[in-house]
């Protein structure tokens, strides 16, 4: 920073009064005021008026991660949120990078993932008058709808307090997206360095516990008193809030089966004794109690009702929510729990020390029966070597590398590349599966396995549907780039959901639903100096995924699995809407 630098120089011995004094300016009172609370990352695209911050910013110290789309960037911002708790900081240009880091800071509020969008924008008096300034727009109140908080912030002097809001807004109570609109001439306002120093804010205690009332323990302790077949399920809010061994606690010490959404596997193993996931339809229907940990009873749990939860009526809800108003969002909530998880966790533990309550022993061992025997029947098809390779075949190989290896991070998006490695891969540790979460949103691969790794250090492995991966696929330069042990496992099947779709016209044109047949994705790694490599049998997968991990040099596997291997929509082709006139039109739709 030469403007300190050389400000000090001509103060240096002379002490007198009129010396001119140490300046500081926009860009670096931005710095200052992140690296202050403690956030020492920017997931980037450059351009004006931004491009010289994140130069800066990487001449201080942070680590600057610059992609190829904002939208990655943005992904990767949020999922270090998740992963650290601390907000994930994402920044574009204006207009157009803003809008393209919007759709993962709306993601990223949708899934209750800390997230800043830091924007520079354009002219305020010439956006205002709509005059046509360089990449205009209204950017603030176009963010305001999609995120938690949106704020700007219009002169040197507000930086401070301004990113301290944005902080505290974006990981107290429900985390969530933050919008911070950086016009870019404030980048440029000189301050006093002394003075300035003094407007940052160091945000004290940014998410208070927040422990639930005693009456309302008592409450919870009561219904679970009365529990013949209980179930505790653990969602992506008991994963985010760290607190890993009371969660394991409850589990073990109530000994009730538990069930774990997607990204809170792991939590707990998946091959802990206690685990329902194998046991899912069952337990969902035959529980009188469950006891909700940081998951929503949105369309992932059929809302809490319908033929999947068994008889109207034949449950009551525990929930614990650090958001009162999730309660009774779609089903009756006999006993909210309203505060952060591990506070209201161990607060259960200790209310059912007191109560005396006791491990249901015979619905444990008929939910574990089924588990076991549920995968027992899953182990045998795992075990094929057909070729081409079935989902089953491909899975079974990574399966077995994850249970050698568990302290790899698990990427996962696609359709049915998701819903068949959510339930074979097994996820030993927390925080150690990240996937499409609550939109089920595609393109999130790249940007969460760069963010794993940079966030953790650890290997990741990025199991990807060939469509998903098109969502994100220029980030393996990225990947390269910053040489990070990423390996990405392409399940190519040659299109989204099945390959071997047709066209009903008749005409040349492909179908809606396929790609270019056995495309080389691999090659594009190599493009980039990584590691390619086009396998076809399970043995060939097993290799090039050991040599990866090994190496952890980038690689791309482009796994060849056969066209007709998948359904329509994965395990969610139900939410389609129906055309009663399709049948009578279309005679290939009858097949
Ligand atoms: P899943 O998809 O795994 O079921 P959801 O994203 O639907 O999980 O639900 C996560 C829930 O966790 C949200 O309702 C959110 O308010 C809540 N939550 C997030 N962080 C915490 C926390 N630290 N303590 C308690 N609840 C939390
Ligand atoms: C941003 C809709 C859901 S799943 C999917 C799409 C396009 C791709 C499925 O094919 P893939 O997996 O990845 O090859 P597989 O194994 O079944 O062949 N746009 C966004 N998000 C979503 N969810 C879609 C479109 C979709
Ligand atoms: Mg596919």
């Amino acid at each position: 920073m030469t403007l300190s630098g050389s400000a000090q120089d001509m103060d240096a011995g002379t002490g007198e009064a009129d010396a001119p004094k140490e300046q500081t300016d926009g860009f670096h009172l931005v710095i200052d005021a992140l690296k202050l609370n403690g956030i020492n990352t920017i997931y980037n695209v450059p351009g004006i008026p931004i491009t010289d911050l994140g130069r800066y910013a990487q001449a201080q110290g942070m680590r600057v991660i610059s992609f190829r789309h904002e939208q990655n960037a943005g992904y990767a911002a949020s999922v270090a949120g998740f992963l650290t708790k601390k907000p994930g900081i994402c920044m574009t240009v204006s207009a157009p990078g803003f809008l393209n880091g919007l759709t993962a800071l709306a993601n990223a509020t949708t899934n209750c993932w800390p997230m800043i969008l830091i924007s520079g924008s354009s002219e305020r008096e010439i956006v205002d008058l709509a005059q046509g300034d360089y990449e205009e727009m209204d950017q603030l109140s176009i963010a305001r709808p999609f995120c938690k908080a949106a704020y700007r912030l219009n002169h040197a002097e507000d930086i401070g307090i301004a990113i301290a809001r944005a902080i505290r807004s974006a990981v107290s109570g429900r985390p969530g997206g933050v919008y911070l609109d950086i016009p870019g001439a404030m980048l440029g306002e000189v301050m006093d360095a002394a003075e300035g120093a003094k407007t940052l804010v160091e945000v004290i205690d940014p998410a208070a516990r927040q422990r639930p009332a005693p009456d309302a323990v008592a409450r919870a302790i009561d219904v679970m008193k009365g529990a013949e077949r209980p179930l505790i399920i653990l969602g992506k809010g008991a994963a985010y809030d760290q607190s890993d061994d009371q969660i394991r606690e409850l589990v073990e010490k109530s000994g009730y089966p538990f069930l774990p959404m997607s990204m809170a596997k792991g939590l707990l193993p998946d091959t802990h004794p206690q685990c329902a996931a194998a046991a899912r339809s069952l337990v969902l229907k035959d529980a009188d109690v469950v006891i909700m940990v940081g998951a929503r009873l949105n369309w992932l749990l059929s809302h809490g009702k319908g033929r999947q939860w068994g008889a109207a009526g034949n449950k009551r809800f525990i929930q614990i929510d650090i958001d009162a108003e999730e309660m009774d969002s779609n089903v009756e909530i006999a006993a909210p729990l309203v505060g952060d998880v591990g506070s209201c966790v161990s607060a259960l533990i200790e209310g059912m020390e007191d109560r005396g309550i006791a491990p249901p022993k015979e619905w444990l061992d008929t939910v574990h029966a089924k588990a076991e025997a549920n995968m027992e029947k899953m182990a045998a098809r795992l075990q094929n070597n057909n070729v081409p390779m079935d989902y089953h075949a491909a899975l079974g190989v990574l399966k077995q590398v994850f249970t050698e290896q568990p302290d790899t991070i698990l990427v996962n998006e696609g359709a049915n590349t998701l819903d068949m490695a959510r339930s074979i891969v097994n996820i030993q540790k927390p925080r150690h599966r990240i996937d499409v979460g609550t939109w089920g949103v595609m393109g999130i691969g790249m940007g969460a396995a760069i963010a794993a790794a940079i966030e953790t250090g650890k290997n990741v492995v990025a199991v990807e549907g060939d469509s998903a991966f098109g969502f994100c696929g220029m980030e393996v330069e990225t990947i390269c780039r910053y040489n990070l042990p990423v390996c990405v496992v392409i399940f190519n099947n040659n299109g989204i959901y099945r390959g071997d779709g047709e066209n009903w016209s008749g005409g040349d044109d492909p179908a809606t639903t396929v790609f270019v047949p056995d495309a080389r994705y691999d090659k594009m790694m190599e493009a980039f100096g990584g590691v390619g490599a086009w396998v076809k049998t399970p043995d060939e997968l097993r290799r090039a995924v050991n040599e990866a991990l090994a190496s952890r040099k980038p690689t791309l596997i482009n796994a060849a699995i056969d066209p007709a291997a998948g359904k329509e929509s994965g395990n969610i082709g139900n939410l389609n809407p129906q055309s009663v006139v399709a049948q009578a039109r279309y005679p290939q739709a009858r097949k």
